[in-house]
């Protein structure tokens, strides 16, 4: 059984915007080993499980400076009277099941109700990225892309596959997560990897915004125009211009070393507006590597438990 109570000491961490975050569902599904792998980089191939262990990770999201305060918890079913607890405090959920057990997939939804009951008493939008987790055992699958996509759309959230083992898509999983809390939606708010509840209403309102870049630059154009050469020339002036305000939405988040210094910054970053959609995805620069120290300690309310880890980055769409 495993309950840590890690501390990480990095140098140098920046002012930081924190981020709770909670990896909630059935045991062996690989938590805890999807949360070790993005905290220190490594594939914890032995089954301890899990009471409770927590884990501090910073990392540069979308420009901004973040430090993710993990919540690993047990899957075992003797614990799970401490569920209420860590979801009354978590801001963001990653509900996770295996891709090569059907019973942890059909499992998902007692976790997903739970969270809901206990979250909706508060807010309207719950962050959750549903993660299919151990997706390099192909041959041992039992629960298909579509299905797995067909209960996001039901819970309305994000999906992604994972596996712990080769590291696929564990960046994506924790980073798009934070960038849900951040904008306070899943739609339009650049995941990579990842399948939106409604890919529809995501390519609409993204349609929708370079529309209105398209007409705002067209009207800009046309005010400074004195003759129709002119006019030509403007038109192709507000294109670059579109192209060029387009470009410095490429993000090259870098990720800083860190102390383990608890920083509390405003958390409520809630910004809701989904055209706040950012179309470039492909600039990632990821820059790591933190000291690590884990000690074992007794089990504590799972606020005063900090550990830490290296960070990362993530792409936006
Ligand atoms: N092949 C493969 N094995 C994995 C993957 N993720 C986890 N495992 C293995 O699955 C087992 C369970 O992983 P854990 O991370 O301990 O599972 P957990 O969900 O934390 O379990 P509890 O703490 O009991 O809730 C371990 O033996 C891991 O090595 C993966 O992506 N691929
Ligand atoms: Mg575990």
């Amino acid at each position: 059984m495993s309950f840590n109570n890690s501390a990480v000491t990095n140098t140098a961490a920046p002012p930081s915007q924190e981020f709770r975050l909670v990896v909630v569902g059935p045991p062996v599904v690989g938590k805890s080993a999807l949360t070790i792998r993005l905290t220190q980089s490594e594939f914890a191939n032995e089954y301890d499980p899990t009471i409770e262990d927590s884990y501090r990770y910073y990392c540069t999201i979308d420009g901004i400076p973040a430090s993710l305060d993990i919540l690993d918890t047990a899957g075992q079913e003797e614990y799970s009277s401490m569920r209420d607890l860590y979801m009354k405090t978590g801001e963001g959920f990653l509900l996770v099941f295996s891709l090569t057990d059907r019973h942890t997939f059909e499992e998902i939804s007692t976790f997903y109700n739970q969270i809901i009951r206990v979250k909706g008493e508060t807010v309207q939008f719950v962050p959750i990225m549903l993660i299919g987790n151990k997706n390099d055992l192909i041959d041992e699958r039992q629960v298909s892309y579509e299905e797995a996509v067909q209960l996001a759309k039901r819970f309305d959230c994000a999906y992604i596959e994972t596996s712990a083992k080769t590291g696929m898509n564990v960046n994506n999983a924790f980073h798009g997560l934070v960038k849900m809390v951040m904008h306070n939606s899943v739609l339009g708010v650049g995941l990579e990897n990842t399948i939106y509840p409604n890919e529809d209403d995501e390519r609409q309102a993204r349609l929708l915004r370079i529309e209105e870049e398209k007409k705002a630059a067209a009207n800009n154009s046309s005010s400074n125009n004195i003759n129709s050469n002119n006019q030509i020339k403007n038109s192709n002036l507000s294109n670059n211009q579109i192209n060029s305000k387009s470009n410095s939405n490429n993000r090259s988040d870098n990720q800083g070393n860190t102390t383990n210094q608890s920083i509390k910054n405003n958390t409520n970053n809630n910004n809701s507006n989904t055209n706040n959609i950012n179309t470039n995805s492909n600039n990632i620069e990821e820059t790591s590597q933190s000291n690590q120290q884990r000690s074992n300690s007794k089990p504590q309310p799972s606020s005063t438990k900090k550990d830490s880890g290296s960070g990362g980055c993530c792409t936006i769409m």
